[in-house]
């Protein structure tokens, strides 16, 4: 067959890619054509995503996949969850796009975590527990403190699904990312009215959910890619880097997308469901196709990209980094772990105070050496990552053999040896943008190239070795 190119435009957080995947049948290979660094910016006490930058940085990569790969079939988008715009009829933005860590959903959250009747009934009907950064306490406080919204604003669109629109001109919500705004049914794949209707969110700004690989159309908001396709794909970062998992089909193996965010989850074909899994902040997101990826959101690499800043000596370069790894690794297991659930470590003002404000809680001193921090990081998220692994096996009656990470944080050997250590089983570390392969693999499904996701991910098995780290539990 002749090679076949995708481009998959992938936003994260903290940066953001276009890489285009050549589809040979055989191989998928890889070639990143433009990356950036992304961030919120903070003005008047509130952050907010700086999306004119964001589009300028996805056009210039897209240019540049379209130069390097005349023949680009087409294009697909995923971001991070739970961030939207409010757009009127013609797409216009009526709203700041806020980021997910700003302060303002604090009231509400309380506010619903202290309602216990009111907090079971959204996390059965959604799925989602309450969680800062939700779409559903987001939108509560918009409508709340700026009631005139509801007069501009005609449409809701997540992050990916506006840059959708921004290439296709076509306006729809995808399932993915539309299952992290904690307003979506669980139990169909609609839209939850009761859920819609607690936190004051007008129904008509969603619309139904999109399935991935559906073609949304050619190209219009680039005049050079013109004839190449905008394909939905999952609109969620995290869904994309589950499907790129070489799994094995049966439902062993355990999922640990580690970046920003750690996501540990598996695939199912029901939801986690009940006051326990609540309790356990069991978060039952969609796959694009609809299933489920049950998982909990550990805090993730975040903590160790904020202490880094309040140290000098940030590691530049691979060898550098090696380097701090392994003066981590030679210092002892940390005797005491941070609680990785903790909301002060949300997005504190200083990290380093944060850590160290819990370990005086603790009695017990703070390191003294950035080493010493990341040593004390990478044990602690290793716990957490183990701690919600055992709440998946008690709660949906699985026995997972191995645990397959991809994502930055797989290049992180202490990380990955530590997850190992507490979780007891063998951490299978793959080196492979995760989100970017998944991406591309749901255009090649959507473009009839690859029969399913289970042949994907057979080619990507055969395709990828993963470094193996096996459990020293006395460690
Ligand atoms: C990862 C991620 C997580 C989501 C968090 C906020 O990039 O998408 O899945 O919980 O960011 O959107």
């Amino acid at each position: 067959m002749k090679p076949l190119h995708c481009a998959a435009v992938d936003l994260g957080a903290t940066s953001g890619r276009v890489i285009v995947g050549t589809w040979t049948g055989r191989r998928l290979e890889l070639a990143e054509v433009h990356r950036f660094p992304n961030q919120f910016h903070s003005l008047g006490g509130h952050d907010y995503w700086d999306l004119p930058r964001l589009w300028t940085e996805v056009s210039i990569g897209l240019r540049e996949a379209h130069r390097r790969f005349p023949r680009l079939a087409s294009v697909g988008v995923d971001t991070w969850g739970v961030d939207y715009v409010l757009v009127n009829e013609t797409g216009r933005l009526v709203f700041p796009a806020h980021a997910y860590r700003d302060a303002r959903t604090q009231a509400g959250q309380k506010r619903l975590g202290n309602t216990r009747a009111a907090l079971a009934r959204i996390y059965d009907a959604t799925g989602i527990p309450n969680v800062f950064y939700n779409t559903s306490l987001q939108l509560e406080e918009t409508v709340r403190r700026c009631p005139a919204v509801t007069d501009v604003a005609t449409r809701c669109l997540l992050l990916s699904d506006y840059f959708n629109f921004l290439l296709s001109g076509r306006m729809e919500n995808e399932i993915s990312n539309a299952s992290t705004t904690q307003l979506l049914d669980v139990h169909g794949t609609d839209w939850s009215r009761p859920a819609l209707d607690h936190f004051h969110v007008p129904p008509t700004w969603f619309s139904p959910p999109l399935l991935a690989g559906a073609t949304l159309g050619p190209v219009r908001g680039l005049p050079e890619l013109k004839g190449v396709k905008v394909i939905a794909v999952p609109g969620h970062d995290t869904a994309c880097a589950y499907d790129a998992m070489p799994a094995v089909p049966g439902g062993d193996d355990l999922y640990l997308s580690a970046g920003t965010w750690s996501l540990v989850g598996f695939e199912s074909d029901r939801p986690v469901l009940g006051q326990e899994a609540l309790a356990a902040r069991i978060s039952n997101e969609r796959t694009g196709d609809g299933r489920y990826r049950p998982l909990t959101n550990v805090i993730g690499l975040w903590l160790l990209e904020q202490t880094l800043r309040e140290f000098e000596a940030r590691p530049r370069g691979s060898r550098e980094w090696n380097s701090l790894i392994t003066a981590a690794s030679r210092l002892p297991r940390s005797p005491t772990l941070l609680d990785v659930t903790d909301p002060a470590l949300a997005n504190p003002v200083s990290m380093r105070a944060a850590i160290d404000a819990q370990l005086i809680m603790k009695k017990r001193v703070a390191p003294k050496t950035l080493a010493g921090y990341v040593r004390l990081i990478c044990d602690s998220l290793g716990q957490g990552h183990a701690d919600a692994q055992r709440a998946f096996e008690r709660l949906a009656g699985r026995r997972f053999q191995r645990i397959l990470m991809v994502g930055g944080g797989s290049k992180n050997r202490l990380l990955c040896q530590a997850t190992a250590d507490a979780a007891g089983i063998p951490v299978h570390a793959f080196t492979l943008e995760g989100t970017a392969v998944g991406n591309i693999g749901s255009q090649l499904i959507g473009l009839r190239a690859v029969r399913d996701l289970a042949a994907f991910r057979e080619v990507l098995a055969r395709q990828y070795r993963p470094t193996i780290f096996y459990p020293h539990p006395s460690r």
